[in-house]
């Protein structure tokens, strides 16, 4: 139910099978591979692959471009009522492509109004796009925040390109961290509905996350998702091939309970790919590719 959530929140998650733990049985969402490109690098992501912010390493999404993504979103929606949310997520950084991006959700609220809009992010780009974010009427926004100091981000990200230039280091991750909090700052203002996924790293910043749990909270953030660091050295990531393990299932609850007073925690997260189709855990993407959905036009 609503519990004691404001009536104004209860609107924006009662639907979205990420925000809500209960809607998830009942909705579904869609991802659209629209933007490949990205401005960051991090430790645990494979370039030929879809971004590990919010997938599961090791998946190949197939790439559309913005007027495929939004024919494919109306198929959908017309064969799956049930299908509420279109979120942008990859396999790059939806905000490093954002013409692609923004022209898939200006397609798509033309032709199908009632479908909400959901964006996944680094951050490293978003505080000039959240007046963009904000006119297209895009309500739920994920910033991928692994770390608040950049002593622990130069294990994670060894570059980030910002503004024309490469930067490296401990600088690369104090630039990451300032505008992921100014970006997460100025969207909880104009009250959109901020989620925050963290990457659980042992030994780099699994007793940081606590820290970044307050952070986050005290800025304005609804939700934070922790979710397992995967690491096979079959997927070809940093992390992976220097033999860096993810978090054992117990590591992950222990966590998630420590924040689990502060803010409401999500544990029912999927590692969805980027062009996940369905309820969550559901994937129906394979039904969906570009060559059945000619076969259904
Ligand atoms: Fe997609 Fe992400 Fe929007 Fe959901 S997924 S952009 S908030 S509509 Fe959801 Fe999938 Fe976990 Fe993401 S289960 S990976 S949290
Ligand atoms: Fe890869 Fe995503 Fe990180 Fe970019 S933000 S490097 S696509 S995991």
């Amino acid at each position: 139910g609503a519990g004691d959530l404001p009536e104004e929140i209860w609107e924006k998650v009662k639907n979205h099978p990420c925000y809500s733990e209960e809607a998830h049985h009942y909705y579904a969402r869609m991802h659209v591979a629209v933007a490949p490109a990205c401005n960051i690098q991090c430790n645990y992501c494979n370039r030929k692959y879809d971004c590990a912010n919010e997938s599961r390493p090791g998946v190949v999404s197939e790439k559309l471009t913005p007027e495929e993504a939004a024919n494919k979103v109306l198929a959908v929606a017309s064969l799956i009522p049930q299908m509420t949310v279109l979120g942008i997520a990859g396999p790059g950084d939806p905000l490093a492509n954002p013409d692609k991006t923004f022209k898939t959700f200006e397609l798509v609220a033309k032709k199908a109004p009632d479908i909400k809009l959901c964006l996944s992010t680094n951050g490293l780009a978003l505080p000039d796009h959240v007046k963009r974010i904000k006119d297209f009427n895009v309500d739920h926004v994920t910033i991928t925040i692994n770390m608040i100091d950049p002593e622990v981000g130069e294990k994670i990200y060894p570059w980030v390109f910002y503004k024309h230039k490469r930067y490296k280091g401990r600088d690369a991750a104090k630039i990451l961290s300032e505008r992921q909090l100014e970006g997460l700052e100025m969207l909880t203002s104009e009250k959109i509905l901020c989620k925050i996924n963290s990457v659980m790293i042992p030994g780099i910043n699994d007793e940081h996350l606590v820290e970044v749990n307050k952070a986050v909270k005290s800025r304005g953030a609804f939700l934070h998702n922790i979710m397992p660091l995967i690491s096979a050295p079959e997927h070809g990531t940093y992390f992976g091939l220097t033999g860096q393990r993810g978090p054992t299932a117990q590591e992950l609850k222990a966590l998630q309970d420590k924040c689990e007073g502060q803010m409401n925690m999500m544990r029912h997260c999927r590692q969805c790919r980027a062009d996940a189709v369905g309820l969550l855990g559901e994937d129906r993407s394979s039904e969906f590719t570009k060559e059945k959905l000619s076969s259904i036009e």
